[in-house]
């Protein structure tokens, strides 16, 4: 008995010690499968909500404006805006789009009269900030609309972009069309800037009116 106890003991502290091992390595395995099966399964959550964030981009989107003038043009808006005779106003002057968006603008004129640049604004004559520095006037590429011809410009200065409107030929439409890449998130103010409104310097009126000759631009991140 006295020799069997100290085997029994080493035999047990053996079996004990192999399923310390057997045990161990398996709580190991566990961990192992629980930790890369944890990280799977964070791997694929990024991945839903990384394109849960992104739609399909990028994407071209239009927006369409008309440059009207005079009461019986705007007479259908009148109603629904101001309750004035207060033209020349722009449609559609508030729109949004998402960045990395290509943005084709279109904007078609009714106005017939010009109002040329003056001081610091003449040099909104230029095109600035299209694909190709470039608008078409009703299809043909320009860089420039001659001063004495602009009778509005579409301007968000906050976006570098700059479309002169040259004066309709009278009893017709002008159609400008530009294409710009919206780069930077946010809500940027356009404006005309052609002495097309009302007072001493055309610039009241619907020239300080939010609306008719300005209005926001959004760029949604
Ligand atoms: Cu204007």
């Amino acid at each position: 008995m006295s020799r069997r106890e100290p085997s029994s003991v080493r035999l047990m502290a053996a079996v004990l010690a192999v399923l310390v091992v057997v045990l161990g390595g398996l709580g190991i395995s566990v961990a192992v499968v629980a930790g890369v099966a944890d990280g799977v399964r964070a791997a694929a959550n990024r991945l839903t909500s990384a394109s849960a964030a992104l739609p399909a981009r990028p994407r071209t989107v239009t927006e369409q404006m008309q440059i009207l003038t005079g009461t019986v043009q705007i007479e259908r808006h009148i109603v629904t805006r101001f309750g004035q005779d207060f033209g020349p106003m722009y449609t559609h002057p508030f729109w949004s789009v998402h960045v990395g968006d290509t943005v084709v603008v279109r904007i078609t004129s009714y106005d017939t009269g010009p109002a040329p640049l003056t001081g610091s604004q003449v040099m909104y004559d230029r095109v600035e900030g299209t694909i190709g520095g470039v608008e078409t006037v009703d299809g043909a590429p320009v860089r420039t609309v001659p001063n004495d011809e602009v009778a509005h410009t579409f301007t968000v200065p906050g976006i570098g972009l700059n479309l002169p409107i040259p004066a309709a030929a009278s009893g017709r439409t002008v159609t400008v069309v530009a294409r710009f890449v919206a780069r930077r998130a946010g809500t940027f103010v356009w404006q005309c800037y052609a002495p097309c409104g009302s007072g001493p310097t055309m610039m009241g009126g619907p020239m300080a009116t939010m609306g008719w000759m300005e209005g926001k631009v959004q760029v949604l991140g």
